[in-house]
């Protein structure tokens, strides 16, 4: 089985903090969209700098400098540039929220948080974060007090939404079609 690899948008709740219009998002890539319901946070080096630029469809996208070329065109007008730390602490609005509506208890989600284990050689430079899901994803999870979602049951069975009760990696079909429908799925390859 190959794993789908997707780019999805995570819409900033407060976009004017940065200067940057309504519908700025974080372009986010992942191998593992069925983690993705058991997302609480996203990773950004403190140390890269990162750029806001206009898409082909007119949306703002964050990610890093060096990866703009390559993930957007040469020709995605850069609005803005940004060192990774003046990120931090950002909020974005969550793609799902059934895992954490159960489990989350109160704590802090759906935020930047800083990491220097975050790889500028592929992806864009901000990275999905489950905690239960990696060991990169626990540390910076605990750094910042985000909730630990377990999403699967010891069967390898999804506990919450409209996927309960299938098999993990058999759900990433049905959430890359919700997140399409959604307009959250910005590319997909594979
Ligand atoms: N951080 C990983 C990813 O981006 C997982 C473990 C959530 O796919």
């Amino acid at each position: 089985i190959q794993d789908p690899s997707i780019y999805v948008t995570f819409d900033l709740k407060e976009p004017e903090k940065l200067g940057l219009p309504h519908g700025t998002a974080f372009l986010v890539w992942t191998t593992t969209p069925w983690t993705l319901p058991y997302n609480v946070g996203v990773a950004i080096h403190p140390d890269f700098e990162y750029v806001a630029a206009r898409d082909k469809a007119g949306k703002t996208l964050i990610l890093a400098s060096t990866l703009k070329n390559e993930v957007l065109g040469e020709e995605a007008e850069v609005v803005k540039t940004f060192q990774g730390t003046e990120l931090e602490g950002l909020t974005y609005s969550p793609l799902f929220t059934e895992a954490y509506d159960a489990e989350g208890e109160g704590k802090p989600a759906y935020a930047a948080g800083l990491d220097t284990y975050v790889s500028a050689s592929d992806g864009t430079g901000i990275v999905h974060t489950a905690p239960a899901f990696g060991e990169d994803d626990m540390r910076l999870g605990r750094k910042y007090g985000w909730p630990v979602l377990v999403g699967v049951d010891t069967e390898g069975k999804h506990r919450f939404g409209p996927w309960q009760g299938v098999f993990f990696r058999d759900a990433n079909t049905d959430i890359i079609r919700d997140l399409r429908g959604r307009g959250f799925m910005w590319k997909e390859k594979n």
